[in-house]
């Protein structure tokens, strides 16, 4: 069933039918009321914890959130980012994270080393249309804390190179907010998604650690994502993940299928200048930012090349905890 269903929002040769495709944005719930035809219920989010804020996010009394009730343990928040916030992400990503001691899925044969331990650089400089097209194409994920491994799906104590503190801060802050105060962010994929790319069915079983939750965020274009079960024969629901979304698998859903079958452009270009409003708001947590990033990435023309580069691919940046619970290494 999941894999039929994958196939039917694949399929390039005819448009697939969108109607069962869960919008959140759609959805008009007072909180707490259950939406029968979606199986979405709204959350209500306080800021009980007291979490030290990061520039770039929304208070957590601000935030729309969303439980799908048929997928206990799935939770939606729908972008609790500025817009300058999503700028950062996006640029962090794409200009810094896929360089070495990083791994990336660059191949020897195809790339030389400057490309493949500094890929954003190389794309920003080259001048040939093709080139750049085809080194743009081919970058489809960085991985960085503990290496996912693709082909053993086990980790390795050696096979690590640092998390970066920023995306630790912000994956502890959303950890912390729905009460998962004890999150460690250890490993991270970040995918990279040109329009007309996929990613199949599959579970995320390779941490030691199976009961922490597992943080999932978009930038640039919608995906549409399918949510299933624990085996391949389980229907899954298919859901909209737009621009500055996080996804939580946790709990009963941590473990079950999913799979991105498309990516649609809908996602205007942001490529305005932004007034500095929010960096004047934003020394609480500053020290948690690149803050020079931060400035540069509301100047439309230092913003130009990401916005370019989201114009027609989406982003997504998976954490996970590996080890258990008071474990400092892999046994
Ligand atoms: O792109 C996504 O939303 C999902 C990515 C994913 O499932 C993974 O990295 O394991």
């Amino acid at each position: 069933m999941f894999r039929l269903v994958f196939k039917q929002y694949k399929s390039k040769s005819s448009s697939p039918d969108l109607t069962d495709v869960i919008n959140v944005d759609d959805i008009d719930i007072k909180q707490n009321d259950l939406h029968q035809n979606y199986n979405v219920q709204l959350l209500s989010i306080s800021n009980e914890h007291n979490v030290q804020m990061i520039p770039g996010i929304k208070r957590p009394t601000d935030w729309r959130a969303y439980a799908l009730t048929h997928h206990p343990g799935i939770i939606i928040i729908r972008n609790p980012f500025t817009e300058r916030g999503q700028r950062y992400w996006t640029a962090r990503c794409l200009r810094d994270y896929p360089r070495t001691p990083n791994i990336v899925n660059l191949n020897e044969r195809l790339f030389n080393d400057a490309v493949r331990s500094d890929w954003w650089k190389q794309l920003d400089q080259c001048s040939d249309s093709d080139e750049f097209q085809r080194m743009k194409a081919a970058m489809r994920w960085t991985t960085f804390g503990y290496h996912h491994n693709w082909d053993t799906k086990l980790y390795d104590e050696q096979m690590q190179s640092p998390f970066p503190e920023d995306l630790g801060s912000m994956c502890r802050l959303f950890a912390t907010v729905l009460g998962y105060c004890d999150f460690r962010p250890e490993a991270a994929i970040v995918n990279y998604y040109p329009v007309g790319s996929t990613l199949s069915g599959h579970t995320d079983h390779s941490e030691p650690n199976k009961s922490a939750p597992l943080f999932s965020l978009s930038f640039g274009q919608t995906a549409i994502f399918l949510i299933g079960g624990t085996t391949l024969e389980e229907k899954p629901s298919a859901i909209y993940l737009q621009s500055g979304d996080v996804l939580i698998m946790s709990e009963a859903s941590r473990l079950c299928y999913h799979a991105v079958p498309r990516i649609i452009k809908t996602q205007k270009l942001w490529n305005s200048t932004l007034t500095n409003e929010d960096i004047n708001d934003a020394d609480n947590g500053s020290n948690l930012l690149d803050m020079d990033l931060f400035k540069k990435v509301g100047d439309s023309n230092f913003w130009q090349p990401f916005s370019n580069y989201i114009d027609d691919s989406r982003i997504n940046i998976n954490v996970r905890q590996v080890l258990n619970p008071g474990d400092v290494k892999l046994s």
